[in-house]
């Protein structure tokens, strides 16, 4: 199975469908012989970055360590699927720096805001308006939307199954798988 490795930056709101998403395309790439790695804050917030918290600073940091791990895991042959809010365009714009620009491809998982605090699968949201969080991304603290994602999943539209299948008909479009 010939294909080229790259990385998959998700990027979206919590409860968007990041995780969601990257988890099914996963399973499909491992159908098609794929060898991937996936990172996310479970595997990543509560490890390597765990002095990271929620303010600019922080987050920058932590995608810009993401950012560079996922360069050594592309670099190793791995396909990198990253599930982080991301919020900053400059910090994302950095990422496609430091990867060649043929490696990276933004995922912007859009859904509107009322749709993922309707979803709130972790409660996070009700927190954040109860003032219990302070800064939650859309509430009040920014999301930078991509202005030239190479794919944008609209997870108020489309199915789990369509979302994936976008994806997949991307990579084989440009010749990754
Ligand atoms: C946003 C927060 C916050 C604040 C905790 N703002 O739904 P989740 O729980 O699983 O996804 C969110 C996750 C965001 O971490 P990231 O590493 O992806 O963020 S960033 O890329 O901005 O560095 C949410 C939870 O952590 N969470 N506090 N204040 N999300």
């Amino acid at each position: 199975n010939n294909h080229k490795s790259a990385a998959l930056w998700f990027t979206g709101l919590s409860g968007s469908g990041k995780s969601t998403v990257s988890v099914e395309l996963e399973k499909e790439l491992h159908t098609l012989g794929i060898h991937t790695y996936r990172l996310d804050g479970d595997n990543v917030r509560y490890g390597l970055n765990n002095n990271l918290g929620f303010s600019q600073e922080d987050r920058t940091e932590n995608i810009r360590r993401i950012g560079e791990v996922s360069k050594l895991m592309v670099d190793a042959g791995l396909f990198t699927l990253t599930a982080f809010i991301s919020p900053y365009r400059e910090d994302r714009d950095k990422v496609r720096a430091i990867l060649d620009e043929v490696e990276f491809i933004e995922v912007y998982v859009k859904a509107r805001v009322e749709t993922c605090e309707s979803r709130d699968p972790k409660g996070l949201y009700k927190k954040a308006r109860a003032g219990e969080i302070k800064g939650f991304t859309g509430i009040d603290a920014p999301y930078e939307e991509p202005t030239k994602p190479e794919i944008v999943i609209d997870t108020d539209k489309l199915s789990l199954e369509e979302s994936v299948q976008t994806i997949v008909a991307y990579l084989k479009e440009k010749e990754y798988l």
